[in-house]
């Protein structure tokens, strides 16, 4: 049998990088797949390859998770035999800038907060009364090194993943004595299209993060939360902090130069 064969796994954010590559980690497995985005002109072809890897069954929907009222709306209006969602993964996320706070543009700083820290509000209000109801369920946000530890420019980026670790903290104890689980994977820099949306589009700047050193891969960081939510139903994942071997912290890479 495997891991996850039959379960409902809503990941949002899965048109690219860490969330499609939980979606595909998840289809191995035999997961029935739940998957938004704004982007779903990406669905189609990504739905035919996680049948062909082995999901269950996927259903795709369009999901701004910065719009409450869309949020609670989808959600409320999935399909019976998607409604009774085991696993949330809230993946959704981005960052705007590498900019100093007094110099910052208040616009950045509003989709940042907006997606990572009310839209994972929106979702998680939405997705968990259905888990504590049903009595099983297992929430996973993405939070990071930027949530430990700030570095120059990313202060409202930071901000914003130290939010996710202190909402996960929270819903983790607000939801004891519920069978609910409660997982925060906290990864260090990740090859993802994460840089180019940081930098809208500026492919150069993006690449020049990753140079000179080995970073994580989104089939890394999905092979955690794989992980996660596969431990036996009275073990409760905390956090798990990945990074790849030539990154120490926020601060700290092992790069070497051109
Ligand atoms: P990507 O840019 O590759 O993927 C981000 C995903 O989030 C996309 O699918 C995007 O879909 C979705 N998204 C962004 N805004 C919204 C929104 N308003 N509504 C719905 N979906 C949205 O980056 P990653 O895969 O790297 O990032 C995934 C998560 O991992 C984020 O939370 C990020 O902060 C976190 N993370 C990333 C790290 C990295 O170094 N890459 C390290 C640590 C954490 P679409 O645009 O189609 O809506
Ligand atoms: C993404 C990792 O260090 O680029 O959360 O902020 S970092």
């Amino acid at each position: 049998m495997q891991k996850l064969t039959g379960k409902i796994a809503f990941v949002t954010g899965a048109s690219s990088g860490i969330g499609e590559a939980t979606a595909h980690a998840f289809a191995a497995e035999g997961a029935r797949l739940l998957l938004a985005a704004r982007r779903t002109d990406r669905f189609a072809e990504l739905t035919s390859k996680l049948k062909k890897a082995g999901a269950q069954d996927v259903h795709t929907f369009s999901l701004d998770v910065r719009d409450a009222a869309q949020v609670a709306s989808a959600v409320d209006k999935l399909p019976e035999a998607w409604k009774a969602i085991d696993i949330l993964v809230n993946n959704a996320g981005l960052s705007r800038g590498l900019d100093k706070v007094y110099e910052g543009k208040l616009q950045d700083w509003d989709e940042m907060i907006d997606t990572n820290v009310k839209g994972l509000l929106y979702v998680t209000r939405a997705v968990v009364p259905g888990m504590v109801a049903r009595g099983s369920g297992h929430i996973v946000s993405m939070g990071s090194t930027a949530g430990e530890m700030t570095y120059p420019g990313g202060a409202v980026y930071c901000g914003s993943k130290a939010a996710e670790h202190a909402i996960n903290d929270g819903l983790r104890q607000d939801l004891l004595g519920t069978p609910v689980r409660v997982t925060s994977i906290d990864p260090g820099m990740v090859e993802t299209e994460f840089s180019k949306v940081r930098f809208r589009g500026d492919k150069e700047r993006a690449a020049k993060v990753y140079q000179g050193l080995t970073p994580l891969q989104a089939a890394d960081v999905a092979d955690a939360i794989l992980w996660a939510v596969t431990r036996p139903p009275h073990v409760n994942i905390a956090r798990v902090l990945l990074t790849s071997i030539d990154q120490a912290n926020s601060l700290l890479f092992n790069r070497k130069q051109a």
